[in-house]
């Protein structure tokens, strides 16, 4: 830590001018921001020195670790070059032809569905926003414009813009600012834990879980639907990890009603689950796939979609003008730093050490906090991670929402020098993808202690049962 920083002045500074995302901005202000102030691997530090394992990459996009000079660099050497031009008037730049022809190349081609193509924005909302456009426009040329639903989820996360926020499914985003707006509309979430039948297996499950989108798609009219949207692994709505037989099942829905999927890969390419693409760990074959974050490893904000020969083919060659695009669509900095950073991520085998090495070593380790009193599951997938804290390990009875067990929990994390997200009572980890077992193991002694804690605490309380 080298850092001096006056942390009372930028708390002061912060509080009297800075509006944070998904904040309760008087309540931040009642105590004051965590200042960090630098990083470095797995670690950050805040401005009193504190040193914290950050098990959330950030926010799901450190995948290659802290303090990469290769990416500094990178980005030095083409903002000395050329810091900024546009991709509008017929123009491009070389790190941003470049970078699209890399993705391509990284992008697996599953049956007849094969990825060309990029359109590029600088984060996962505008991404899905820009997918609202092409799904719209496909079936516009395509001389079937009353396809304009688009399904997507409850408790999916799709961004913060008012498209990202409708596709999404949290009832907290749609309940300020009237959305979502006309023709997004949402099935259930696949959910084993929470949606299974007593008895059910989890195969059983996930074909019933796919089975809502059909029902959807049967009460709305299978001609006016546009797509369907959804996660890999839903992030930000806890790590929920579908059966294994839920996507397969959905492509044959989307299939039979030759509707476009779309994969909204923020957080679930580029290494997060051992492929760099999950839709190929999962075997289904979207038409649309939304990459932002890990791209550049949120060293600088980079997004886009990776669009496929069917959709492609269709704007190309029947679509003259495309009206959309952004002043930073193809940013040639973001572009570099991208390409710094596939680059990293080839050459230490990123991808592979979470497929062979890591994630299942994570998954070993992760599995065994499921006999700890207060976890109901254990499930990881990847380097994703979630468990979800109950009062009752027999019934799997939750906790009521009031007590708020999660929020403790990650208090006892903050505290102990751990960063790890609750999402309500489930507790979810993503950590970059270079963690090595020694730091696995630190995790999981830190993951240990905070359970212990938050366990004396509901005792004490007398809330379990
Ligand atoms: N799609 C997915 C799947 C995401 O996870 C976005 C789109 C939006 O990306 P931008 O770059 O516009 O933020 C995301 C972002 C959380 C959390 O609480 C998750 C995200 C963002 C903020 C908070 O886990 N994911």
């Amino acid at each position: 830590m080298t850092t001096k920083v006056d942390t009372q002045h930028i708390q002061a500074l912060d509080s009297a001018h800075f509006l944070h995302p998904f904040t309760d901005f008087k309540d931040l202000n009642t105590r004051g921001a965590r200042v960090i102030t630098e990083a470095k691997d797995i670690y950050v530090w805040d401005s009193e020195g504190k040193r914290m394992l950050d098990a959330m990459s950030g926010l799901w996009c450190v995948n290659v670790g802290y303090g990469r000079k290769e990416l500094a660099d990178a980005a030095h050497a083409q903002m000395m070059q050329l810091p900024y031009y546009n991709s509008f008037f017929q123009t491009t730049n070389v790190p941003a032809a470049t970078l699209a022809a890399k993705l391509a190349s990284l992008a697996p081609t599953v049956g007849d569905r094969s990825f060309e193509h990029v359109f590029y924005s600088s984060s996962g909302s505008e991404s899905n926003d820009s997918n609202v456009r092409m799904v719209r426009r496909y079936w516009d040329l395509l001389g079937q414009p009353e396809r304009k639903v688009i399904i997507g989820r409850v408790n999916g996360y799709h961004g913060s813009t008012m498209a990202g926020a409708s596709l999404g499914g949290m009832s907290g985003m749609h309940a300020q600012g009237d959305l979502p707006i006309p023709n997004i509309t949402h099935i259930e979430q696949p959910y084993f834990f929470e949606k299974a039948l007593p008895g059910e297996t989890s195969d059983a499950f996930g074909i019933r879980a796919a089975g809502w989108l059909e029902a959807k798609i049967l009460e709305i009219g299978a001609h006016k639907v546009a797509a369907f949207i959804g996660e890999p692994v839903q992030g930000a709505g806890g790590v929920i990890i579908p059966p294994t037989t839920y996507w397969p099942e959905i492509q044959r829905i989307v299939d039979k009603y030759g509707i476009l999927l779309v994969s909204d890969e923020v957080i679930c390419a580029f290494g997060r689950l051992g492929h760099w693409f999950a839709y190929e760990k999962f075997g289904y074959k979207p038409d649309l796939v939304t990459f932002a974050k890990a791209i550049t490893s949120g060293y600088i904000p980079l997004g886009g979609v990776m669009v496929g020969n069917r959709v492609a083919k269709v704007l190309i060659e029947q679509g003259g003008e495309f009206n959309h695009g952004y002043t930073y669509s193809g940013h040639p900095v973001a572009c570099a730093v991208a390409l710094a950073n596939l680059d990293i991520m080839e050459r230490e085998n990123l991808v592979g050490r979470v497929h062979d090495d890591v994630g299942p070593y994570l998954a070993q380790q992760f599995a065994a906090l499921s006999a700890h009193p207060l976890v109901g599951v254990a499930e990881t997938c990847g380097l994703m991670a979630g468990l979800v804290l109950v009062k009752n390990k027999e019934t799997k009875a939750p906790f009521p929402e009031a007590l708020e067990v999660g929020m403790r929990c990650r208090a006892h994390c903050f505290a102990n020098g751990l960063i790890m997200r609750a999402v309500g009572d489930r507790m979810i980890i993503a950590p970059p993808l270079t963690i090595t077992h020694a730091q696995i193991d630190e995790l999981m002694g830190l993951i240990r202690k905070v359970l212990d804690l938050t366990l004396a605490d509901a005792r004490a309380a007398g809330w379990m049962d």
